[in-house]
């Protein structure tokens, strides 16, 4: 074990006995969620990951620490103090253990962490990808890094078009990370079901999802497998008013100068604000609903 990572109790117990367990990420509660809905959605999406006989390990860092499995007190902690909480992604990682300092982690720090403690499931709303405009701002989330080198696979509901889908695909398919839909063959974009790209593959069960991670890893393949599951048809939303709030919040962006690990919770909230409270309740429910299959997959694995 990691001499850095810590496990709570109940994950350490699930690992040693090899039952199923799904991680979670902390920059949606911090960042992703305004407080109190983040700190009741992580609590919520935990229980559903029960319901569906696997054991939740939320994912941050706390005090230096890497912790897998966080008390309802730690997750209450990074949702009161929210954008205050650094959001670490991997090259914030050794100055925040160094330090001894708090993190909400990513997608790529929760790939890293899960990796670390052996988890092989990862629940999350949307993931990082290569942002628009990115030819000349070369803004690329270090998730697309992690999911080619770290073997976790990551379910999400697609990517939001704050990013620039097509190139997103693109450096994928370049790292060599399979882009699957599940029960799907169009790329979800997050609050709608339709992006107007192609997945690699459609897959329709958990077993196959499981069987297709567990072939990348068999052949050393290593790296991670993206899997985007669309939100439900009755909380999607209407295209034509996202992708006007997203255009206005990346034009907004542009003017002041926003920049660097800033740009990405800047864009998502400003998109919530431009929305108001419809973009929450999606939200939470895409999150579930991604829940749900990863406790599948990990019943699976
Ligand atoms: N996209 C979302 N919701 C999120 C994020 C992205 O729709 O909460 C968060 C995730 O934690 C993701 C991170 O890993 O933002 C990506 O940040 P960046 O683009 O700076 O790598
Ligand atoms: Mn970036």
């Amino acid at each position: 074990m990691n001499t850095y990572l810590d496990l709570s109790p109940e994950v350490a117990s699930a690992m040693q006995q090899g039952q199923p367990v799904v991680a979670l990420e902390s920059t949606i509660i911090s960042h992703g969620m305004p407080y109190p809905q983040n700190v009741e959605t992580a609590l919520r999406v935990e229980q559903t990951i029960r319901e569906g006989g696997a054991v939740p390990a939320t994912i941050a860092i706390i005090k230096g620490r890497l912790k897998a499995g966080l008390t309802h007190e730690e997750i209450e902690y990074l949702g009161k103090k929210g954008p205050l909480v650094t959001k670490a992604s991997r090259r914030d990682l050794p100055v925040l253990v160094a330090r001894q300092q708090d993190g909400a982690t990513t997608v790529a720090t929760t790939m890293i962490i899960a990796a670390l403690a052996g988890i092989k499931v990862f629940a999350t709303g949307g993931v990082g990808g290569v942002h628009r405009g990115a030819e000349t701002t070369m803004d690329i989330s270090a998730d697309l890094e992690e999911l080619a080198r770290t073997p976790v696979m990551v379910i999400c509901a697609g990517a939001k078009s704050i990013l620039d889908l097509g190139l997103t695909l693109e450096y994928l398919e370049t790292k060599g990370v399979p882009v699957i839909g599940y029960g799907t063959e169009e790329l979800p974009a997050f609050y709608t079901r339709k992006s107007g790209f192609k997945v690699d593959y459609r897959i329709d069960t958990p077993e196959e999802l499981a069987a297709t991670f567990q072939a990348k890893q068999a052949m050393g393949l290593g790296g991670g497998m993206l899997v985007t599951n669309p939100i439900p048809e009755e909380y999607s939303m209407d295209p034509e008013r996202i992708n006007a709030a997203i255009d206005e919040a990346i034009s907004d962006a542009k003017r002041l100068g926003i920049h660097g690990k800033e740009t990405t919770p800047y864009l998502l909230a400003r998109v919530k604000d431009l929305t108001g409270g419809d973009s929450l309740a999606s939200n939470i429910q895409l999150v579930l609903n991604n829940a749900r299959l990863a406790a599948q997959v990990a019943n699976k694995l």
